[in-house]
């Protein structure tokens, strides 16, 4: 499919966006056909261009990875001159988004008011670490704290351990992913009403989201006083709030991570492993226990949760001469849900997630190829080409041509560092 005929061809957005949560919702509408531009200060940038660089000079793959199929304009929106473009580009404009520190966005004069006024088709997306209703609303917000406020770190660890914090970009990119959801639902109501909307997204509303099964253990716990899918039922102790649950799952169907050959020097040589209940006979079958699919002590749930991790050492002696690749080649035939513990290598390198297109290698300017994430949403009519991320200030003069500067009016602006 030609750009042009992309599903978000001709909707045009301003991405006034930085680090990840804001250029993870922009990238995802790039993606998918919109035209995405990218405003950022003059000679500074995004401040991930500089973050965590692995070569000197060159945009950092935190950039990269996040700005994908997007241009760059450089602006100072504090200056008058800076601001009188932006506007021209917001009377433009489709959908504008930011996620800067609270406050900031008025302090620029861009208030949802002026923004109305500019334009009442604007849909106007915006990411904050809390809502307008908390009492944390001025706090500015990284992963982490988004992951510690919205119940992701109380629940994730072990219960003799401190709360743990997910690799998982629970509070950045999630929270992105809402907003283009947020976004893409603004837009089909302008199609009805002919007017945009304020769309925010706090990040931890986002992760609040991921954790409802959290809130539900919780309300559950204060009805019966135990949880019984987590390794405390029934030995240890619950007290009035949700533990933390070390591997289990998460649902019905209790499950560990198990280890596997090699695991003395591989710290990734696990799988996980589920106890389906209406799998249990094929599970005894493929583990090498026959026998205790009928066996009163192990033949229901209630029966095996008292002794739950005797049950994971037993499967552990079966898994000690497999690798986890050879255990999922087998549990696989008996419809174990299972999956072995993949290292980022292995995911890097795999070949099916490059044939389904999941990672890319991708074309950089200056920097030359390298490995980026691609849509893990398939349609059945394209596949979004993900193309490199723009060098600073790439498609200033082609923005501002467009707008009716002349290439003296640029070379003003130029030396008045408004662009
Ligand atoms: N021209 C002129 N000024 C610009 C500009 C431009 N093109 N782009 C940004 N600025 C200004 C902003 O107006 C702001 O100025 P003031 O503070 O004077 O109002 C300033 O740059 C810095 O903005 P900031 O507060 O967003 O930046 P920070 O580095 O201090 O904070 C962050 C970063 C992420 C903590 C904060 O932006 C935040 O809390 N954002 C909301 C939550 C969020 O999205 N967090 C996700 C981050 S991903 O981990």
């Amino acid at each position: 499919m030609s750009d042009t005929n992309l599903p978000l061809a001709g909707i045009k957005v301003i991405d006034f966006t930085g680090v990840q949560a804001g250029p993870a919702c922009t990238q995802l509408l790039a993606w998918f056909g919109a035209d995405v531009l990218k405003v950022e200060r003059p000679g500074v940038g995004d401040v991930t261009r500089r973050q965590l660089r692995d070569f000197p000079d060159l945009d950092a793959l935190y950039f990269t990875m996040l700005n994908s199929n997007k241009r760059s304009l450089e602006l100072d929106t504090k200056t008058p001159e800076g601001k009188a473009i932006m506007e021209k580009l917001i009377r433009e404009a489709d959908v504008l988004v930011e996620n800067f520190g609270p406050g900031a966005m008025d302090r620029m004069g861009f208030t949802w008011e002026h923004l109305q006024e500019l334009n009442p088709r604007l849909v106007f997306g915006s990411v904050k670490g809390f809502n307008e209703q908390s009492s944390y609303s001025d706090i500015k917000v990284y992963e982490n704290v988004a992951q510690c406020a919205g119940g992701a770190a109380s629940t994730t660890g072990f219960w003799d351990g401190p709360p743990t914090i997910s690799a998982a970009a629970l509070g950045d990119s999630n929270t992105g992913m809402h907003l283009a959801i947020g976004i893409l639902t603004a837009l089909m109501g302008r199609a009805k009403t002919g007017k945009g909307q304020k769309v925010s997204v706090s990040m931890q509303d986002a992760v609040i989201n991921l954790c409802r099964v959290k809130l539900r253990d919780q309300q559950r716990l204060e009805h019966v006083g135990y949880l019984e899918e987590y390794p405390q039922y029934p030995h240890g102790t619950f007290t009035d709030v949700v533990p933390r649950g070390g591997n289990a799952g998460g649902g019905g169907q209790p499950g560990w991570i198990l280890k596997c050959k090699g695991w003395e020097t591989d710290p990734n040589a696990y799988i996980y492993f589920t106890v389906q209940e209406q799998d249990w006979g094929p599970t005894c079958q493929a583990i090498g226990k026959p026998e205790w699919a009928d066996d009163p002590a192990y033949a229901t749930a209630r029966a095996r949760q008292p002794h739950i991790f005797q049950i994971f050492d037993e499967i552990e002696h079966w898994l000690a001469d497999k690798t986890k690749f050879e255990a999922v080649n087998i549990l696989r035939k008996f419809d174990v849900p299972c999956a072995p513990v993949l290292n980022m290598k292995e995911i890097a390198y795999d070949p099916t997630l490059r044939a389904s297109e999941t990672i890319v290698e991708v074309e950089q300017k200056k920097r030359g190829k390298f490995l980026t994430v691609g849509s893990p949403i398939k349609f059945s009519s394209f596949t979004p080409a993900i193309t490199g991320a723009p060098l600073l200030g790439e498609h200033t003069d082609e923005v501002l041509a467009r707008l009716g500067y002349s290439a003296g009016d640029i070379a003003r602006l130029r030396e008045k560092k408004v662009v």
